[in-house]
Parts: C-alpha cells; sequence; structure tokens
C-alpha cells in the first residue's frame, strides 16, 4: 500500500483507548446516516403497505401497492441493511482493529457508485417503470435504468467490500494489533467472503437482465432466472446473518463485558456459515420443476442442518458468556440472578435480547420448519413466509444494528444520545410491535392468505377463506403490529437523528 500510516489521522477513544481513525469516521459516519435515512422511507411504505394487507383497513389503491411494495422490499433489504453493513464493515477493519482505512477515496468511490445506484432504482420504482417487486422474477420486465441502478450499487458494494479485506491485511501487517483478529472482525471478514461470492451472483443474474431489458438478449429463461437469483439472494441473507452474530458478540461485550467462553468453537461456528453458506439455499426453488425432488430434499432436509448447526453454536455461547460476566460480577445468587441484574434499561442490551429472541425463536425455528419439502409445498407463497423473513431480517438483524448505533453515536460520531429515557424503552416498543406483526403474518399465512397480494378477495387461488372469522383477527395483528412497530421504528430513527444534530458535543 502506498502511504504509511500517519499518526495524525487518528485521534485516541477516552472510553476504549482505541485509535480511531479520522477518514474511517467520516465514512462510517456517511454510510450509517445514509442507512437511516433509507430505513425511514422504508417504514412510512412499510406501514402503508400493512395497513393495505389488514383487510379491514385496505389503504392503497393497487397499483401503488405494487410500486409500494417494491420499493419497500429494496429500500429495506438492500439499501438500509448493506448501506449500514458498509459501515461496520468499515468499523470492523478500522477502529477494532486500531487500523485505518487504507484508501479512504476508494471508500467514498463506493460510496459514490452506492448512493447514484440506488436513487436510480428508487427513481425508476416510484415513477412505475419497475413494479416488479425486489425479486424482479423475469419474465416480469422493468425500465433498463432499474437493473443498471442495482449493478452500479453491488459494484460499489464490492469496491466497500474489498477496501475492507485490504484494510484488514495492512492492519496486520502495520502491526496495529497483535494475535489473531478480535472475534467481531472475524465475523465480518466472514460476512465479507460471503458477500464477495454474493455480489458475483448478483452481477450474474442482473447484467443478463439488463441486456434483455434493452432488448439485446431475446430471451431470459425465468428458470435459469430463478436459479442465479437465489444464488444471490439466498447468500445475501448469509451476510445478514454473520454481521448480525458478528454484532451481537460486540454488544455483549460493550454492555456487560462478556467474552466468549470457548473463542474456538465461536470462530469454528462463523466457518460453519461459509463452507455451508449455499446449502438450503433451494428452499427458495421448492416448487420449481426443473429441479429433481432428490436433489431438493438433499439439500433442505439434510445438509441444510449444518449451517444451521453454526448458528445453534451461537445461540447457546452468547449467553453463556453473559452469564459468566454477570456471575463475576457478584450477580450469582440462585439460578437466575445474573439475568434478572442484567442491564434491561440498556438500549444495548435490550436490543441484543430482543434480536436474539425474535431471530431465534421466530425466525430461526420457522425457517428450519417450512424449509423442508412437504411443509413448504402447503406455505409456499403465503404471507407465512413473509412473517419467516421479517423475524430474520428485520427482528434479528435490524434490531441489533439499531443497538450497535446506540454505540456509534458516542464513540465515533461524538455526540452524546439525546434522550436516554426514549432510547431505553425503544427496542422494547420496537420489538413486540414486531411480535405482533409476525405472528400476525404467519397465523394468517396458516391460513392460505397469500403474499404480495394486494386484495385477499381478488386474488381466489390459495387463499379459500376457511375461518374467515380468524383471518379478520390475525390481520388485524399483522396491522396493529405494524402500527406499534413503526412507531418504535420512528424513535429510532428521531434518536439517530437528532442526537447526531443536537446531542452534547462529546469531542470538548
Ligand atoms: C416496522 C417495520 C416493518 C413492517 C410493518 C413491514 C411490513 C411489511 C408488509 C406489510 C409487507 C408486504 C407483505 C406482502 O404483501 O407480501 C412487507 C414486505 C417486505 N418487507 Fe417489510 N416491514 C417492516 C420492515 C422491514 C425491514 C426492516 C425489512 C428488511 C430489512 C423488510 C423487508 C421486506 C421485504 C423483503 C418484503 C417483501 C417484498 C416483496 O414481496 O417483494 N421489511 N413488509
Ligand atoms: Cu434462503
Amino acid at each position: 500500500m502506498a502511504t504509511q500510516t500517519k499518526e495524525a489521522d487518528f485521534r485516541t477513544c477516552p472510553v476504549t483507548t482505541l485509535q480511531v481513525h479520522r477518514p474511517a469516521e467520516l465514512l462510517i459516519t456517511a454510510n450509517a446516516v445514509t442507512a437511516v435515512v433509507f430505513l425511514t422511507v422504508g417504514g412510512i411504505l412499510a406501514l402503508l403497505l400493512a395497513l393495505t394487507r389488514w383487510q379491514a383497513v385496505h389503504l392503497l389503491p393497487a397499483d401503488w401497492f405494487y410500486t409500494f411494495l417494491t420499493a419497500h422490499g429494496i429500500t429495506m433489504l438492500v439499501f438500509w441493511i448493506v448501506f449500514f453493513e458498509v459501515a461496520g464493515l468499515y468499523f470492523g477493519s478500522s477502529v477494532l482493529l486500531n487500523g485505518r482505512l487504507v484508501a479512504p477515496k476508494v471508500g467514498w468511490v463506493a460510496f459514490g457508485l452506492m448512493l447514484a445506484g440506488a436513487l436510480l432504482a428508487e427513481l425508476m420504482i416510484f415513477t412505475g417503470q419497475a413494479d416488479v417487486m425486489f425479486t424482479a422474477y423475469v419474465p416480469l420486465k422493468a425500465h433498463p435504468l432499474f437493473y443498471l441502478g442495482i449493478i452500479l450499487f453491488a459494484v460499489g458494494a464490492l469496491v466497500a467490500v474489498y477496501l475492507f479485506f485490504a484494510s484488514v491485511v495492512v492492519a496486520k501487517h502495520e502491526r496495529r494489533h497483535t494475535g489473531s483478529l478480535p472475534l467481531v472482525t472475524f465475523g465480518l471478514v466472514v460476512a465479507a467472503i460471503i458477500a464477495a461470492f454474493t455480489l458475483i451472483s448478483g452481477a450474474i443474474t442482473f447484467i443478463p437482465a439488463f441486456f434483455w431489458s434493452v432488448g439485446l438478449l431475446e430471451t431470459y429463461d425465468p428458470a435459469a432466472y430463478r436459479l442465479l437469483f437465489w444464488a444471490f439472494g439466498h447468500s445475501a441473507q448469509q451476510i445478514n446473518l454473520a454481521a448480525m452474530v458478528a454484532i451481537w458478540y460486540a454488544l455483549a461485550t460493550l454492555t456487560v463485558g462478556a467474552t466468549p467462553i470457548n473463542e474456538k468453537l465461536s470462530r469454528m461456528a462463523f466457518l460453519l456459515y461459509i463452507l455451508f453458506i449455499n446449502l438450503g439455499s433451494i428452499h427458495h426453488l421448492m416448487v420449481d420443476p426443473g429441479l429433481s425432488v432428490v436433489y431438493k430434499i438433499t439439500n433442505t432436509s439434510y445438509i441444510m442442518y449444518l449451517a444451521v448447526l453454526g448458528s445453534m453454536i451461537h445461540a447457546y455461547s452468547i449467553p453463556a458468556a453473559v452469564e459468566v460476566a454477570q456471575r463475576a460480577k457478584g450477580y450469582s445468587k440462585g439460578l437466575f440472578q445474573w439475568l434478572w441484574r442484567a442491564p434491561w434499561g440498556e438500549p444495548g442490551f435490550s436490543a441484543l435480547v430482543v434480536s436474539m429472541v425474535l431471530f431465534g425463536f421466530l425466525g430461526g425455528v420457522s425457517g428450519v420448519i417450512q424449509g423442508m419439502m412437504q411443509l413448504n409445498m402447503m406455505i409456499h407463497n403465503t404471507i407465512r413466509v413473509v412473517g419467516h423473513f421479517h423475524a430474520t431480517v428485520v427482528g434479528g438483524t435490524t434490531v441489533a444494528f439499531m443497538g450497535l448505533t446506540y454505540y456509534i453515536i458516542p464513540l465515533i460520531m461524538r455526540r452524546d444520545i439525546i434522550s436516554k429515557g426514549l432510547a431505553r424503552i425503544q427496542p422494547y416498543v420496537y420489538g413486540s410491535g414486531l411480535f405482533l406483526l409476525i405472528v400476525g403474518m404467519m397465523l394468517s399465512g396458516d391460513m392460505g392468505v397469500p403474499r404480495r397480494s394486494w386484495d385477499i378477495y381478488a386474488t381466489g387461488g390459495a387463499f379459500t377463506t376457511q375461518f374467515p372469522a380468524f383471518t379478520d383477527v390475525t390481520l388485524a395483528m399483522l396491522g396493529i403490529g405494524a402500527i406499534v412497530a413503526v412507531i418504535g421504528g420512528a424513535m429510532f430513527v428521531y434518536l439517530a437523528v437528532f442526537s447526531l444534530l443536537f446531542g452534547k458535543d462529546l469531542r470538548k
């Protein structure tokens, strides 16, 4: 690498004594703030969608519903999550290693590409030229600039991943830290390795789609598209998973000082994600005619459990680390004093617990159940699937990211959180709303309510209104849960934005 570390570029964090690289700090802030802007847009859309799916309210007209559904899916699952992950990668490769981002300019190029791509895609969606939903299944065709936007965004993200790897290598080379990588950075390296694979799969999926949309490619086989798309879409969720678990370890350390009891085991559990990343991916293609049943069942009902094994290890290892740390502080009476005396009023800790509970009990369990062939045939394309992934990417990943933000603001942006009281309850409000939303979606799906459907009665098909009164209740749960969750989400956005603008300046 060209330039050597300049000490003038660093400041010492008074709380953690870590060396903070100023150019990295700026990039972390830019990416995290952009992420929160997208979260805000996605949250407003979420409320409108939920109030439409709540059949008794049925708010939006049909064409708006599909435009907003496309926008919500992409804004949340791609732009909010990935911008935040890039901020997390820069944090893990500079601050946590005492090191520097080797080429901040490259980081700004990545940021520019991602932002331009995201805005282009949003423009196409909101002008009604890309009502294809975030999966963009062929033969649904969007405006070419929509695909171009996605491709630009993916290239930008790939550049950011490259910058992350380079910074990790240089930190080692410059001896900014000793010994092996800290566990949190190690988890992020795993996420970034999966990201490289994912983004390349994304390119293989979307570049032909772009050529097809401009007419240079005459046909694009829908079955081939789906196979390629899920090489991208499924692995993208493994990035979110690895990043979320890395943040769980970070939050456990930041809030109660927990360190993993057996760090080697935790590292091995991360490695399972890389090795078995694609196992289980076929759960997206269970009803597709092109693949053999033997292949589908082998992938989803046998070898998938090897990836689940990794998550099960983390699911025991993190609470155990918290228990050991709490007992060491003297909270060792009886079986559970360590738990009752945990810092439940710290948003970082409550977010950790909410994230683990919603992800584990609702997301993970439902995923393992509905990922097997026989049950998948019954729940495919019902709103139960949407319930499952709101437990994972919202209840799990989004809540974990929110929890980390409560530390990034004081440590990196050096502003105090403006309202500690509001921050104290925010994870609980968001989490309880999500609980209702998710359970409402799952139960509605069990009754056959289809996903991506503007009107459950107009679409016919799967929904047979066997228990109309019951479905009225479960859809109301979905709607009320959404209102509560959006209030919790708005509290988060308010806290993040206003702390950044008006919070007490901790530099002084
Ligand atoms: C308060 C929070 C949220 C609420 C109330 C909410 C609600 C909804 C609703 C009602 C749908 C439409 C379901 C259907 O008709 O099939 C939906 C779809 C979706 N949501 Fe959310 N959501 C929230 C947050 C999020 C977040 C944070 C993410 C991602 C990190 C996300 C990702 C998605 C995706 C990927 C879809 C599917 C879009 C599609 O089918 O093309 N949501 N959400
Ligand atoms: Cu998947």
